[in-house]
């Protein structure tokens, strides 16, 4: 099930739990290793169209997909928002180790910016790195079936046109900005808005197009008056990125919700790689397009490990 989606390659760094990027190992017989909780690399960054696209990280003249990959990956690993742009836009990071999947118990935390009535639930896809080669292969790939997993629509595909219609200093709204495609024979306009007047596409993609394939969740947007300001973005059960508040349980991941492409469990013994997806194609009023932002991951145990010691 797991394609490459977009047009980004993976990048070559230091990654995973074969290769160390830091001094973290000198000094090892002394000091044995300590692991970090958090995202130590991001291997991709690719979101779609958005407006926050280009902002967050800031797209400057002469920026490249590595430059961004770079900058990306600083943000994550400072807890700092990412944003994904509209559905399938993404991002891949991963850890100085192997989190661990224990039995009962959650795994993981996809840090957001979700807040009451404002859920952008972005789709989580977690690779175990079973040939130890440092990267996901895509074999490797399992996703977290949260509780909208049987509603959804496996295989959606968009695609986005590049737009022609510049966009200035006058932050004007235009209607017709970047138009869409995607593989159910729907078509049709995303908007710039009057917040945002920077490029809502890529500006390091050379491409005309940009096409992303994966789960597409059904929409959380319910319009609760008349006026175009009334839209709520409603939480799911579990199992998403960007759905629940930082501080609650429900950003908080079990290993064990992963399953492959016929909907059987994965039963990963661990997960090395994470990678999150904006899981809807929805506009709603004056918020605009959904986007799935990313703030940062946390190993659990290491976190739980840590909080024992203090005590
Ligand atoms: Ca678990
Ligand atoms: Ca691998
Ligand atoms: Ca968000």
């Amino acid at each position: 099930m797991i394609r490459r989606l977009g047009i980004i390659a993976v990048t070559s760094i230091c990654i995973g739990t074969v290769m160390s990027c830091s001094s973290d190992n000198v000094d090892q017989d002394e000091n044995p290793k300590e692991y970090k909780a958090t995202i130590t690399s991001v291997l991709e960054y690719a979101p779609a169209f958005g407006q926050f696209v280009n902002k967050l990280p800031v797209y400057e003249a002469g920026d490249t997909v590595e430059s961004m990959r770079v900058k990306a990956e600083k943000a994550l690993q400072n807890n700092e928002v990412i944003t994904l742009g509209g559905f399938g836009g993404y991002v891949v990071f991963g850890f100085d180790h192997t989190i661990d999947n224990v039995a009962g118990k959650r795994d993981f935390q996809i840090l957001g910016n979700a807040f009451a009535n404002n859920a952008e639930p972005g789709i989580i896809w977690v690779a175990y790195d079973a040939n130890k080669n440092g990267i996901p292969d895509e074999d490797e790939w399992y996703e977290i079936a949260g509780s909208e997993h049987d509603k959804a629509v496996l295989g959606y595909e968009i695609t986005y046109y590049r737009p022609t219609k510049v966009a200035d200093e006058s932050l004007e709204e235009i209607e017709q900005y970047i138009q869409w495609s995607d593989n159910k024979g729907n078509r049709g306009w995303k908007k710039k808005n009057t917040f945002h007047n920077q490029s809502y596409y890529p500006q390091w993609i050379q491409a005309e197009t940009l096409t992303f394939k994966g789960t597409l969740l059904p929409d959380n947007a319910v319009q609760t008056g008349d006026s175009e300001n009334s839209w709520q973005l409603k939480t799911l059960a579990w199992g998403y990125a960007d759905n629940y508040p930082n501080r609650q349980e429900g950003s908080k991941i079990d290993i064990d919700w992963a399953v492959d492409h016929k909907g059987n469990k994965a039963n990963l013994p661990g997960v090395d790689f994470i990678k999150i997806y904006t899981g809807l194609n929805q506009e709603a009023g004056k918020l605009g397009e959904t986007s799935t932002e990313v703030a940062g991951a946390i190993d659990l145990h290491i976190e739980e490990q840590k909080s024992k010691t203090l005590k």
